[in-house]
Formats: C-alpha cells, sequence, structure tokens
C-alpha cells in the first residue's frame, strides 16, 4: 500500500492536511481537510509542474500527460489532475474524501512531483460556458499551492504550500 501526506499551509490563514492512499494499481483515496477557505466551492487540482519558486503561477496548467480537455473527475475527457471541488462550510472548513482512479503516487502518471492547487472559486468542470472552461474550469486564483516530495523511508509525500 502506497501512502503519501501533504500539508499545507499559506500566509493567508489556509491550512490543512491532505493524505493520499494506493493499494496496489487500484484508485487513490485523497482525505483530511483544509481550513481558512472562504464557503463554498473551490477548484482542487493537481498541477503538471512541483515548481512554487515563483509561487502558485510557476506550477502550471493542469496535470495533463494524455492531452485531453479539462472536465470533471468522472467525465472521460478530463486531465489527470482534475480532481473537481472541495466545499468549504460556513467554519471555512472543507472536508476532503476523494477517491480517483487517474492519481497514482507511482509511474508516470504519478502525483509525486507535482503541485496540488486549491483555488479561489469553483471549478466549473468544464461546463460552464466560459472561455476557460475547458482549460481550467474558471476556478479564479490560486488560493493556495504546494509542491509533492517524497519523503524518504516514510513512504510518504508532503506538500509546502506557498501563496
Ligand atoms: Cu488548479
Ligand atoms: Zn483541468
Amino acid at each position: 500500500m502506497g501512502k503519501a501526506v501533504a500539508v499545507l499551509s499559506s500566509t493567508e490563514g489556509v491550512k490543512g492536511t491532505i493524505f493520499f492512499t494506493q493499494e496496489g494499481d487500484g484508485p487513490t483515496t485523497v482525505t483530511g481537510s483544509i481550513s481558512g477557505l472562504k464557503p463554498g466551492l473551490h477548484g482542487f487540482h493537481v498541477h503538471a509542474l512541483g515548481d512554487t519558486t515563483n509561487g502558485c503561477m510557476s506550477t502550471g496548467p493542469h496535470f495533463n500527460p494524455t492531452g485531453k480537455e479539462h472536465g470533471a473527475p468522472e467525465d472521460e475527457n478530463r486531465h489527470v489532475g482534475d480532481l473537481g471541488n472541495v466545499t468549504a462550510g460556513q467554519d471555512g472548513v472543507a472536508n476532503v474524501n476523494i477517491t480517483d482512479k487517474q492519481i497514482p503516487l507511482t509511474g508516470p502518471h504519478s502525483v509525486i512531483g507535482r503541485a496540488v492547487v486549491v483555488h479561489a472559486d469553483p471549478d466549473d468542470l468544464g461546463k460552464g460556458g466560459h472561455e476557460l472552461s475547458k482549460s481550467t474550469g474558471n476556478a479564479g486564483g490560486r488560493v493556495a499551492c504546494g509542491r509533492d516530495h517524497w519523503t524518504p523511508g516514510l513512504d510518504a509525500v508532503s506538500v509546502d504550500i506557498q501563496i
């Protein structure tokens, strides 16, 4: 069983811990919570590059090794990194519980070495009719992001969040 952990924090008070678990070649389960968010939906993606040297902008576009359009997690035509939305309650806390078959922890489509990004606005899942719907889901600014890296010996990945 592969296990990883992502520790999220930001100067805007957004923080949380996200766990990734994958059994063999099975789906990856993403669980945990993020706090400090504006209530409502927030786009939640794996972006292509684990580069946060210039903040979230240097994480590149959504991880898309198969050259598809932006979509919902359940769509056939989606980016690998399209994990949909997380929903923050009135307390600003989003509890995350996602099971996805396209984000393994090993191999060419591994999320390790890439970046997790939380957005200011809802991801329209490619269906909003906006010019950005088919590329980003028109999810607005990158509220927080982090670089994934393995922690040797712990079989884990941590994500350091920057604004
Ligand atoms: Cu994103
Ligand atoms: Zn996408």
